[in-house]
């Protein structure tokens, strides 16, 4: 079973990257607070992936009020700084890639981790049904209702496209290889474009144009402060994670990224409804996918290497990004290659925890 294009390098900003099995975005829940700073076990854990095409981290704040999740890392000061870049240098020691995912978690978040105990931001002031993850005494995550959100102000909107600029320019100083902006799963910017919780009736809600206004603003600001060789971008099309997008679009879908490929970022990620149990893409809308957006493509969600396989070869994505799997195979992409069967999954230690779950699943004997 040898794979004939998942293992040939891909150009994609100006770099070589050297296969196209990557390492998806995944939330672990492992950051020390206060201060929200990568675990030092986070610098093993990434590193024991550098096999991977690409790395992309867990998503991080670029604010504290960006925070939704307890235990999830930030990139908005100069300790956090420190901190990846020792992750970096590692993954770079290891011959491997790694961007950072930048997120504001919007409507997901709870009062209790925003730093004026506020209700979070959204577009508007829409409940969704949502749970998130905090802590409780003892440091164990625990699962909690969302507080209902309130409309972001112009100035705070303002803010966050200034935030999502600075931890760009951060992610630059740690050393990073590029930012992955998250447009997708029913966070921040994903509530702005769905009409379902966009209510607002100023220049960021309404038309289309007006919906999407923030993610364009940001990705705008982002190639401001970095370039655009460095920024890509994920969104979900057509998927209703967090209960954010409901009705599928396919034309607004493609017109939203033939805005994004005005841009000419390095990458588009496609989070496809799968993992989270929804209608897969046809094939007209990967067509569709395909040729509204010139530059790298990568596809995400329940993939196996053979189907990654097929359509890269079919032309219509690049790459393919592995989450799960890629938790519990430091050596995925060496194992892919040779045909080397993977490890068994814990669920269990997806979410919070220490290095049990986390650094400690084997790599294949040689
Ligand atoms: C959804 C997709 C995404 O972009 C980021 C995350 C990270 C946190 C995850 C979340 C996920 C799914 C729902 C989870 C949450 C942590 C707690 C929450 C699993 C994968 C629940 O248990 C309801």
């Amino acid at each position: 079973m040898a794979y004939a294009t998942l293992f040939q390098p891909l150009e994609m900003g100006n770099e070589t990257f050297k296969n196209r099995v990557f390492m998806a975005p995944l939330t672990r829940l492992r950051a020390i607070e206060p201060g929200d700073m990568p675990n030092i076990l986070a610098a093993e854990y990434y590193a024991q992936r550098a096999g991977a095409g690409l790395i992309i981290t867990e998503a991080t704040q670029v604010s504290l009020q960006a925070k939704g999740y307890a235990g999830a890392p930030g990139l908005h000061d100069e300790n956090q700084v420190t901190a990846w870049k020792v992750i970096t240098d590692a993954v770079h020691a290891k011959g491997g890639k790694i961007v950072v995912q930048l997120w504001h978690t919007g409507l997901v978040s709870h009062k209790s981790v925003q730093p004026d105990g506020k209700a979070p931001i959204s577009a508007s002031d829409v409940k969704v049904g949502v749970r998130t993850s905090l802590r409780d005494a003892l440091g164990q995550a625990i699962r909690v209702d969302s507080t209902t959100p309130r409309p972001a102000s112009l100035e705070e909107i303002k803010q966050v496209i200034a935030d999502f600029a600075q931890a760009t320019k951060y992610a630059k100083e740690a050393g990073f290889d590029g930012v992955e902006i998250h447009g997708a799963h029913g966070y921040l910017i994903h509530e702005f474009w769905a009409e379902h919780t966009n209510k607002r009736d100023d220049n960021y809600g309404g038309s289309r144009e007006n919906r999407a206004r923030l993610m364009l603003e940001v990705i705008d600001a982002c190639v401001d402060a970095w370039d655009k060789d460095h920024i890509g971008i994920r969104i979900s099309p057509l998927g209703t994670f967090n209960n954010v997008e409901v009705g599928y679009n396919e034309e607004e879908a493609t017109w939203l990224v033939e805005q994004i490929n005005k841009r000419g970022l390095m990458y588009l990620h496609l989070s496809e409804p799968d993992w989270a149990g929804g209608t897969p893409y046809s094939t007209e809308f990967r067509q569709k996918m395909r040729q509204a957006f010139d530059n790298t493509i990568i596809a995400a969600g329940g993939y196996t290497p053979e189907k990654a396989e097929s359509l890269i070869e079919a032309g219509y994505i690049d790459a393919v990004a592995f989450g799960r799997d890629y938790i519990a195979n430091p050596d995925l992409a060496e194992r892919i290659e040779k045909g080397v069967a993977l490890n068994k999954q814990h669920p269990e230690t997806f979410y919070g925890g220490d290095r049990k779950g986390y650094t400690d699943y084997l790599f294949m004997s040689k």
